[in-house]
C-alpha cells in the first residue's frame, strides 16, 4: 500500500497481513520517492503551504448551510429463512449522485447505489453469505474491516474479483465478536481512489444479550467521511506528479467537505433527558478526529473491539482512520436547543505540507433537543447520573447495575456484558 493509502488502515491491518502489506510497501515506497523527488523543488519554495492543500474550513462552513435530519443508512436485506444465516446480496457499481448540499448530479461508485453504502445488520455466531457483483470498471474487493475471519474470506489485495465478475464471500462470526465495523474496497493501490469514489459501509454486529439495547437506549449509525470536490462539483483527484497529489502522498487524501452517512452537518432529533448510544465510524480516508460535544462530556461506551466493561467519561476522544467508537450522548437544554459535535485541531502533518488552516475546528452534526422534559443531569466519571421523581432499578446477572430512565433519567455504572 502506498504510505497515503496506508493511513486508510489500521493496526488490525498491521496484525493480520503483516506479510503482504510489506511486500506492497516497498513497491509504493519507490513510487513516492519519486513523487517526492518531482516535487521537492517546489516544496522548498514553499515551507508553509497554501496553494493545493484543501481549504478545510471555508469549503465545508459554505456547503453546510442547509442543515438536514440525519438519515440512517438502509440495511442490507437479508434473502435467507434459516436461523443464523444472512445472505445478502452487494453490488459495487458506477453511478451519478448529488454528493453536496444543492449540488449537481457527479460520477461516482457506490455499493447498491448508495453512499455510504447499506448497513450490514449481523449477530454474533452468524454464517454470513455475501454475493458480491463487481460492476466497475476495474479490479476490486470488499474487505470486511475488523473481522477475525480467514485471509481468503477478508478481501485482501491478494484476491481480486475481476470487473465485471462475481465472488461469494462466506465466513462465520465468531462469538464475542459484537462491536461496531465497516467494509471497504482493499484492491492493491486503488483502496484511496474507490473509497474516496463512494465505497463504504458499515457493519453492526450484535450480542444476544447487549446491555444497552436491553434497557431501551435508541442508537444512531454515524459514519463519518470527507472529500474534496472541483470547481464543477465532482469528486477531485490531483495529478500523483503534482504538488497537490504529492502533498496527499505524504499526509493521506484529505477533504475539505466532512460527512455523517453522507450528509453535511446533519442534525440528530434528541428529548431533554434522552440518552442515546452514537455507533460512530471512521471512514474518512486520512482524516484523524478529535471528537467533542460543545458543552457537554463524552461517555464512551466501546471502541473497535466492542463495549468497554464500564464507561469512560472524557472531554474528548482522539478517532483515527478506520477505528469506531460508541459513545451515550444526553438530550440537554431547552427544546431547540443544540449541541454541536465537533472536529477539534489535531497536528498530524508535515510542517511543510500542513495545511494552512489545520487549528481550525470543524462542526461534524449538531443535535436537537426536541420536547420538554425536565431533568437535572450531572456527570461523573465512570458514570451518568440524571434526577427525575421516580426510577426503575434493575441489575443484570453480573456486577452491571442500570438504573433504567424513567421518562428522563438512567444511572450506569458498569456496563458489564451478561450474554448466555
Ligand atoms: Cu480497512
Amino acid at each position: 500500500m502506498a504510505s497515503a493509502e496506508r493511513t486508510t488502515e489500521t493496526r488490525e491491518h498491521s496484525r493480520i497481513r503483516i506479510r503482504s502489506d510489506v511486500a506492497i510497501t516497498r513497491g509504493h515506497m519507490r513510487r513516492a520517492r519519486i513523487v517526492l523527488a518531482a516535487t521537492a523543488v517546489a516544496w522548498a519554495a514553499a515551507p508553509r503551504l497554501v496553494d493545493g492543500a484543501p481549504a478545510v474550513t471555508t469549503e465545508h462552513a459554505r456547503v453546510a448551510r442547509t442543515p438536514e435530519m440525519l438519515r440512517q443508512p438502509p440495511i442490507l436485506r437479508n434473502m435467507s429463512s434459516h436461523p443464523g444465516v444472512v445472505e445478502v446480496t452487494l453490488t459495487a457499481a458506477p453511478t451519478r449522485l448529488q454528493l453536496l448540499p444543492a449540488g449537481p448530479l457527479v460520477s461516482a461508485y457506490a455499493y447498491n447505489g448508495s453512499v455510504p453504502g447499506p448497513t450490514l445488520d449481523l449477530r454474533e455466531g452468524d454464517s454470513v453469505i455475501i454475493h458480491f457483483r463487481n460492476q466497475l470498471p476495474e479490479p476490486t474487493t470488499v474487505h470486511w474491516h475488523g473481522f477475525h475471519i480467514p485471509a481468503d474470506a477478508d478481501g485482501s489485495p491478494l484476491v481480486p474479483i475481476a470487473a465485471g465478475t462475481a465472488h461469494d464471500y462466506r465466513f462465520r462470526l465468531a462469538k464475542g465478536s459484537a462491536g461496531t465495523y465497516w467494509y471497504h474496497p482493499h484492491p492493491d493501490r486503488r483502496t484511496r481512489f474507490q473509497v474516496s469514489m463512494g465505497l463504504f459501509g458499515g457493519i453492526i454486529v450484535r450480542a444476544p444479550s447487549d446491555p444497552l439495547t436491553a434497557k431501551g437506549i435508541p442508537e444512531k449509525l454515524l459514519i463519518l467521511s470527507d472529500n474534496r470536490f472541483d470547481s464543477g462539483g465532482a469528486i477531485a483527484f490531483p495529478h500523483a506528479t503534482s504538488l497537490a497529489g504529492g502533498i496527499d502522498l505524504e499526509n493521506g487524501r484529505e477533504g475539505n467537505v466532512l460527512f455523517v452517512n453522507g450528509q453535511v452537518m446533519p442534525t440528530i432529533p434528541i428529548r431533554r433527558g434522552e440518552l442515546q448510544r452514537w455507533r460512530i465510524i471512521n471512514a474518512s480516508a486520512a482524516r484523524v478526529y478529535r471528537l467533542a460535544l460543545a458543552g457537554q462530556r463524552l461517555v464512551h461506551v466501546g471502541n473497535d473491539g466492542g463495549l468497554f466493561e464500564r464507561p469512560v467519561e472524557v472531554p474528548e476522544i482522539l478517532m483515527a482512520n478506520s477505528e469506531r467508537l460508541e459513545v451515550l450522548v444526553r438530550g440537554t437544554g431547552s427544546p431547540g436547543d443544540t449541541t454541536v459535535l465537533e472536529d477539534l485541531p489535531y497536528d498530524r502533518y508535515m510542517p511543510q505540507t500542513r495545511p494552512a488552516d489545520w487549528d481550525r475546528t470543524l462542526q461534524v452534526l449538531s443535535s436537537r433537543c426536541s420536547t420538554a422534559t425536565a431533568c437535572r443531569s450531572r456527570s461523573a466519571a465512570g458514570r451518568i447520573r440524571g434526577t427525575c421523581p421516580s426510577t426503575r432499578r434493575s441489575a443484570s446477572r453480573s456486577t452491571s447495575t442500570i438504573i433504567q430512565e424513567n421518562g428522563c433519567s438512567t444511572v450506569i455504572s458498569s456496563i458489564t456484558r451478561t450474554t448466555g
